[in-house]
């Protein structure tokens, strides 16, 4: 029974388990956007102010679902103007479909250049070949299927994200259904002998430990994980980019692992371990750069991309789960393997915020946001990159989305918005005042989807950042703008916060009001960050420095 192209595509989508598209049309996507909006029951269609933001909300509900997240934009000046989110979602393994509307088959046979086209008509998808790592161009009904389903496989098994082109005189042609492909063969001896080997160095290792990062998350993991660690009997860390994994397990939890900018004892745990287990992680300079040598290659094993590293050789096809679950079948059962590991202390997260007149510092906000959990219970956390994100590490353990490693700003207010469309819950967005010049006007659409996020500026008149890194020139300096007036105009409700009372105050009333969205403009002096940026930044200029004078 076919059905027009479009409509196929749309199916397939919610088939392999999208729940939302986020878009802005262009007149090469008009077809493709009227099958959207028939399709709003199957997939509901949200429209943002600007394709960056389109990029970072899908991304954000591919995060949350640990599925597929959908941005649909018009060719060209959509597509490419949506690039470094999509290069954020690949370097994050987040599985976003792009699909985009594009010239008819037939529309460039009168020899015009046509508008939104960039060096020549295949350009756009050139540029996507290095930032997905499947793609299909929907130019022949026939093959249509196939490629579709080939792509969306992609997407799913290596959650990355994948490209779709759709020509506008291919939308209504008759198609046949998408039937899923099984999932890609995998080798059972090979899981198994992993699997032995694997174990057999934990057994034969003093100080065992688990590493886990994005890939346990984006596929599902957690809660297997959660049992091998603690049949294991092995304590258990997380990345930078996997923190909050496990915090509400019974697993052995040791804390996340910062190298130098985080907490020593957990230092001390994964860096001395002669038998490291790395499960799903991201070998990045933001989860490593400050430790890097510190960790043994020799003692590491590394399962992630569909392949363990054990030592100095490689288990390839052995995807994370069929390790995990190989792992899990050989493990002692409940009660029978090691005894459970004697952990370090985890210090509790600041609380008790002082309601005083004296101006606000980083460690305010998370001891504010803190208490405010405490009292009215946790929600979702988007943080964009900046002191944001470093005093994020100080806030509970609830679901955070932020670009940990591929570390783009623009990234928090867009994706605050994609985990409200997919959670249907309320959350919190953190962004400082570069990021939120880049895409906090996204906000204007909050209303018209009724969202309600709670977004509080770190106001500091600069990519303080950047100034910590390089102290001298006036190129991190930023005006002051105000935020608060401004969210008025933007359809939300705005608080000037100067004194540590006001932030108390305003965190509580911005939580009772669920009318439209709240923005906290927080203004921080220039020069006061977070001690966790602060020694993330020393950690840096430590490990960059001429290997003779560290
Ligand atoms: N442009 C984009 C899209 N992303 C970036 N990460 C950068 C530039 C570089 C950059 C940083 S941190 C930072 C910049 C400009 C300053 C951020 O300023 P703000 O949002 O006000 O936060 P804060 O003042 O807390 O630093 C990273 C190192 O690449
Ligand atoms: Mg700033």
């Amino acid at each position: 029974m076919t059905r027009p192209l479009a409509r196929v595509l749309i199916d397939a989508l919610a088939d392999h388990g999208a729940h939302e598209v986020f878009g802005i049309p262009g007149d090469f996507a008009l077809p493709f956007f009227r099958h959207l909006e028939r399709a709003a029951d199957r997939l509901p269609l949200y429209t943002l102010a600007h394709e960056p933001g389109v990029g970072f909300a899908a991304d954000a509900a591919a995060r949350w679902h640990a599925g597929l997240g959908v941005a649909c934009v018009t060719y060209g000046a959509g597509a490419l103007n949506m690039v470094n989110p999509i290069a954020g979602a690949f370097s994050e393994k987040s599985p976003v479909v792009v699909i985009s509307g594009a010239p008819g088959v037939n529309e460039s046979a009168r020899g015009l250049l046509l508008h939104h086209q960039a060096k020549t008509l295949d350009s756009q998808l050139r540029v996507y070949r290095e930032i997905t790592c499947d793609q299909a161009v929907l130019d022949d009904p026939q093959r249509a299927p196939a490629e579709i389903a080939r792509v969306l496989r992609s997407c799913r098994e290596q959650s990355r994200p994948v490209y779709i082109e759709i020509p506008r005189d291919q939308v209504d042609v008759p198609c046949a259904p998408v039937d899923p492909l099984p999932p890609t063969p995998v080798e059972a001896a090979a899981v198994d002998a992993c699997a032995d080997e694997v174990l057999a160095r934990l057994d034969r290792a003093d100080r065992p430990v688990l590493l886990v990062g994005v890939e346990v998350r984006r596929f599902g993991l957690e809660a297997r994980v959660a049992d091998l660690a603690t049949r294991l009997g092995i304590p258990v860390a997380t990345t930078f980019m996997g923190r909050g994994l496990l915090a509400e397990s019974a697993a052995p939890l040791v804390g996340t692992y910062m190298g130098l900018a985080g907490r020593p004892e957990v230092r001390t745990v994964v860096e001395e371990s002669d038998g490291l287990l790395m499960l799903g992680v991201l070998m990045s300079d933001t989860n490593f750069g400050v430790s890097g040598e510190r960790v043994d290659p020799r003692a590491t094993m590394l399962a992630a991309d569909r392949s363990v590293r054990v030592g100095f050789h490689v288990y390839p096809g052995v995807p994370l789960a069929d390790l995990i679950d190989a792992l899990l079948a050989r493990a002692p059962g409940p009660g029978a393997g090691r005894a459970a590991p004697v952990l370090p202390a985890q210090p509790d997260p600041p609380r008790g915020l002082i309601a005083d007149d004296a101006p606000v510092h980083p460690r305010d906000i998370a001891a504010g946001v803190n208490d405010l959990f405490a009292e009215t219970g946790p929600m979702p956390v988007a943080a964009d990159m900046g002191d944001c994100l470093f005093t994020a590490m100080d806030m509970v353990q609830t679901p955070l989305v932020a670009p940990g490693y591929y570390a783009t700003m623009g990234f928090g207010v867009p994706a605050g918005m994609g985990v409200a469309a997919a959670s249907g819950r309320r959350p919190l967005i953190l962004v400082g005042d570069g990021a939120f010049q880049m895409t906090g006007w996204e906000l204007a659409t909050c209303a018209r989807h009724g969202w309600a996020p709670i977004v509080v500026v770190f106001n500091n008149a600069s990519w303080e950042m950047l100034r910590t890194f390089q102290p001298e020139g006036r190129y991190n300096d930023l005006d002051v703008l105000p935020f608060a007036r401004l969210a008025a105009g933007l359809g939300g409700r705005g608080y000037s916060v100067s004194t540590r009372a006001e932030l108390a105050a305003a965190l509580r009333e911005a939580r009772a009001d669920t009318s439209r969205f709240q923005l906290l403009d927080v203004a921080i002096a220039r020069g006061e960050i977070s001690d966790t940026l602060a020694r993330f930044v020393a950690a840096i200029k430590q490990a960059n420095r001429p290997l003779g004078t560290r």
